[in-house]
């Protein structure tokens, strides 16, 4: 029997072995379904799956600028509107459905890192869900901005090696990552949720989710980053559910501005240490007492975030 790889982001594209991003983006446009149009920003995503004239996407995909994807986004949903075709409300869906010709449901997503979502896109995405648009943004969190080589985002980890928070003359990255999902509750977006490449049903299961809320929803999705993060290929899955389990990185749900579900850590969780050790970026901070001191400081946020999100 002929094997038929029916997946909407095709194999053959220029992803490393064990990439985390690609992983997920393949889960996720899986989950959006093919009557979906993505607007993905620069970054590695984009370069791996569209070297021109190529690409391994199976739905409509518009590369935008590192900056704009969620204004190119906006217009599409504009478009897609003027057409009749765009996602609605529920009660403008059931409307429509009794009319004459029933529209067809579009979705439309934006596909980014977090050095788009957190830094250089991040005015765009404010505005996006200042309008309450109805789109679903994912940002693919590696870290730092690795199309390019590894340098310091607002989503790296305190404590982190990058070529611009460099371990040799430092002990890596000295600011904390900015939380995300806290500042998109602070707009108000309607569906929010985090989720790691450890949790492959669970990015599925919040990708369908969100297509029931109306307005901007946001999902932030860790994944790791092979030659960024330093760390054997085959480890991908594992790190996103050491991450996860030993309170690194929560994973939760916000819906309509309340924390309404976590995904709970083991009773007795890994210490943070075990997340770190296997990946060059953190190996810095353990061949000295200074270092030592801030892997310290690192259980000691992981242990904020059990208790403040109820993990356990
Ligand atoms: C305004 C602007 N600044 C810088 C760049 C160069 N650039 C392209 S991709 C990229 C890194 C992308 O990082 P991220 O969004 O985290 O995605 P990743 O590659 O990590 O998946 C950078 C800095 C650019 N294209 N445009
Ligand atoms: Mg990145």
């Amino acid at each position: 029997m002929q094997y038929k790889n029916t997946h909407l982001l095709s194999p053959g594209h220029r992803g490393c072995a064990g990439c985390g991003q690609l992983l997920a983006a393949r889960h996720v446009v899986d989950a959006l379904g093919k009557n979906t149009i993505v607007a993905c920003a620069t970054g590695c995503l984009e370069v791996t799956t569209t070297p021109y004239p190529e690409s391994a996407w199976r739905v409509p995909w518009i590369h935008s600028l590192f900056e704009n994807a969620p204004a190119v986004a906006t217009g599409i949903l504009s478009a897609l509107k003027a057409k009749g075709v765009a996602n609605f409300s529920s009660r403008q869906l059931e409307r429509r459905l009794k009319s004459a010709t029933p529209p067809v449901n579009t979705n439309v997503a934006v596909f980014a890192g977090d050095g788009s979502t957190f830094d250089i896109g991040f005015g765009a995405l404010s505005g996006l869900w200042t309008r309450r648009d109805n789109i679903l943004y994912v940002c693919f969190d590696n870290e730092a901005y690795m199309n390019t080589g590894n340098q310091y985002s607002g989503a790296t980890p305190y404590g982190s090696a990058t070529e611009t928070s460099s371990a040799n003359d430092s002990l890596g990255n000295d600011f904390f990552k900015k939380n995300m999902p806290k500042i998109a509750a602070a707009h108000n977006v309607s569906y929010i949720a985090t989720s790691t490449i450890g949790y492959p049903e669970d990015i599925v299961a919040k990708v369908k989710k969100s297509l029931t809320f109306c307005g901007p929803r946001y999902i932030q999705i860790l994944v790791g980053c092979v030659p960024g993060w330093g760390y054997n290929p085959e480890l991908t899955i594992e790190l996103g559910r050491l991450a996860h389990q030993s309170g690194h990185y929560p994973v939760l749900e916000i819906e309509n501005g309340k924390l309404s579900k976590v995904m709970k850590v083991p009773a007795k969780r890994p210490q943070v240490e075990e997340y770190l050790k296997p990946q060059k970026r953190f190996s810095h901070l353990f061949k000295t007492d200074c270092g030592k001191e801030k892997i310290k400081q690192m259980q000691c946020l992981a242990d904020q975030n059990v208790e403040r999100y109820g993990l356990v």
